[in-house]
C-alpha cells in the first residue's frame, strides 16, 4: 500500500466519507420530494386560529360531537392542560366520552388551548398534532364496533398521563 503523504486520503476512508456525506444528502432530497413535489405533509393541519380566542371562534364555541349528515360526525374537541373538552368549555370532567353507531364516519376537528399536545386514536389511521393556533382535521371511519382510546401523545406536562378519552362505536 502506498503511504500517505499529508495531502492524500486513504481510499478506506474515502470509502467511509463519501456514503456519510451522501446518505444525509439523499434523505434531505427525498424530504424535499415528498414535501413539495409530492404533497405529502403532517396529518391534519387545515387552518390557523387565534388561542387566545378558542372560545369564542367556531367551532371551538360549541365543542362536541354532532352529526353533519348519514353516518357522518364532526367531533369538535379543543386540547388544554389536561384534558380533551368536547362538551360546554365549563365541564369539568377530565374524561371524554363520545358515542357513534358502527359504520361512522367521523371528522375531528381539534386545537389547542395552551401548550402542543398530540391526538392518537388506538386502532385508527387518526394521529395528529395540535398546536396553539393551529387547526387540525382528520376523518377515520369506524366500521368495527367497541370502545376506542384517544390519548394525548406529545408529553404536555405532570398531568399529560389523564389526558384521554373513549370513543363508544356500537
Ligand atoms: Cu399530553
Amino acid at each position: 500500500m502506498q503511504r500517505p503523504d499529508r495531502m492524500s486520503i486513504y481510499i478506506y476512508e474515502f470509502a467511509w466519507i463519501l456514503p456519510s456525506i451522501a446518505i444525509p444528502v439523499a434523505m434531505i432530497v427525498a424530504i424535499a420530494i415528498s414535501a413539495f413535489a409530492m404533497g405529502i405533509n403532517v396529518q391534519g393541519v387545515t387552518g390557523r386560529i387565534d388561542p387566545a380566542r378558542v372560545n369564542e371562534t367556531p367551532p371551538f364555541d360549541r365543542p362536541g360531537l354532532r352529526q353533519v349528515g348519514p353516518n357522518r360526525y364532526e367531533a369538535v374537541i379543543v386540547a388544554e392542560i389536561w384534558r380533551w373538552v368536547a362538551a360546554t368549555p365549563d365541564d369539568k370532567s377530565r374524561r371524554v366520552e363520545l358515542t357513534v353507531p358502527r359504520g361512522s364516519e367521523v371528522t375531528f376537528i381539534v386545537t389547542s388551548r395552551d401548550v402542543i399536545h398530540g391526538l392518537k386514536i388506538e386502532n385508527t389511521d387518526v394521529n395528529m398534532m395540535i398546536i396553539p393556533g393551529q387547526i387540525s382535521r382528520t376523518t377515520a371511519r369506524f366500521d368495527i364496533p367497541g370502545d376506542y382510546l384517544f390519548v394525548c401523545h406529545e408529553y404536555c406536562g405532570t398531568g399529560h398521563h389523564f389526558m384521554y378519552g373513549v370513543l363508544h362505536v356500537e
